[in-house]
């Protein structure tokens, strides 16, 4: 692995990291990435699944293919890049973990107070009373789940185009960019606002910005440096030096 002698003073001193993480970082666990080739939207459209009208229209066909990526999700392990997250929150003395992805990956391999800006696969709610569900029950004769309050439709917990965020996450996401002094963008294409805002906000305030990803992204030209390569075999190096470091 190349990298600067600037990142590699930085991993020395650092006592503040704050990484954001996307789609790329499960890819070498087996979820699907979004875009690309062989990305979930070159076979579906966002405008028909990711979308409350969407929803409405066809909560049933919005419900089968969550149930269908649930399984995935719940048939897959953290790979040695979630891993090597949740060993870096014990390093360093601020440490925040960003994710857009709603796998539950982070969490299954130990990374604590992680700030989900898009939700959670594993939570669902009711779309008339608002109560959270953790588990929907899905029969055969009615994939849509309803609400045992008020029977209203059961959506699963996800941030779809157009809506906002969950109240006050991006909030603290934005306050973990704005202080920290190391900032890593791991395996996002950096196409999807706000989220793609913070390594730009982290950067403009003094963070220095690394990018982990296969490929250029949109914020390539905009960040410290970039790492090409897999999330799973980079971030471990990265960590390791940090504990060596650490003794
Ligand atoms: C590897 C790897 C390996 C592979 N190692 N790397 C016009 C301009 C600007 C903004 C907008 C606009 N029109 C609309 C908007 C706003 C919109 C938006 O940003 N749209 C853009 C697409 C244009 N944003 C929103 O609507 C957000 N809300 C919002 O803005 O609220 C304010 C508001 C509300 C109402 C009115 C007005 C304003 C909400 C966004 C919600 C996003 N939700 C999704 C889907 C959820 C559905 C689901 O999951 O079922 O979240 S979209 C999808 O993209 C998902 C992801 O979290 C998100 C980001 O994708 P990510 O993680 O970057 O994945 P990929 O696939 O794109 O990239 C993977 C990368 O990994 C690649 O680069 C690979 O190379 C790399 N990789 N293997 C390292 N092993
Ligand atoms: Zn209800």
């Amino acid at each position: 692995m190349n990298i600067s002698n600037k990142l590699c003073s930085l991993l020395h001193t650092t006592e503040s990291i704050c990484v954001l993480t996307g789609a790329g970082i499960s890819a070498e666990s087996g979820v699907e990435t979004f875009r690309g080739s062989n990305g979930l939207w070159s076979k579906l459209k966002p405008e028909e699944l990711a979308n409350f009208d969407a929803f409405i229209r066809n909560p049933d066909l919005v419900w089968e293919w969550y149930n269908y990526r649930k399984k995935i999700i719940h048939d897959v392990k953290p790979n040695p890049a979630h891993c090597a997250l949740a060993h870096l929150q014990d390093l360093v003395k601020d440490f925040t973990l960003i994710t857009q992805n709603i796998d539950n990956l982070h969490i299954r391999a130990g990374s604590k107070n992680v700030l989900e800006l898009h939700g959670n696969i594993e939570r669902s709610y009711c779309i008339s009373c608002g109560k959270s569900v953790t588990h929907v029950e899905v029969t055969l004769e009615n994939k849509v789940p309803h609400c045992s309050s008020c029977h209203g439709i059961i959506r699963p917990d996800i941030v779809w185009f157009g809506e906002m965020l969950p109240e006050g996450v991006f909030e603290m996401a934005t306050d973990a960019a704005t202080r920290c002094e190391l900032f890593l963008s791991i395996g996002t294409s950096a196409v999807v606002y706000p989220a793609a805002n913070l390594p730009l906000i982290a950067r403009k305030q003094g963070a220095y910005v690394v990018e982990i990803n296969m490929e250029r992204t949109e914020i390539s030209n905009s960040v410290d440096e970039t790492l090409l390569g897999k999330a799973g075999e980079i971030l471990p190096q990265l960590v390791k030096m940090k504990e060596e470091i650490k003794g």
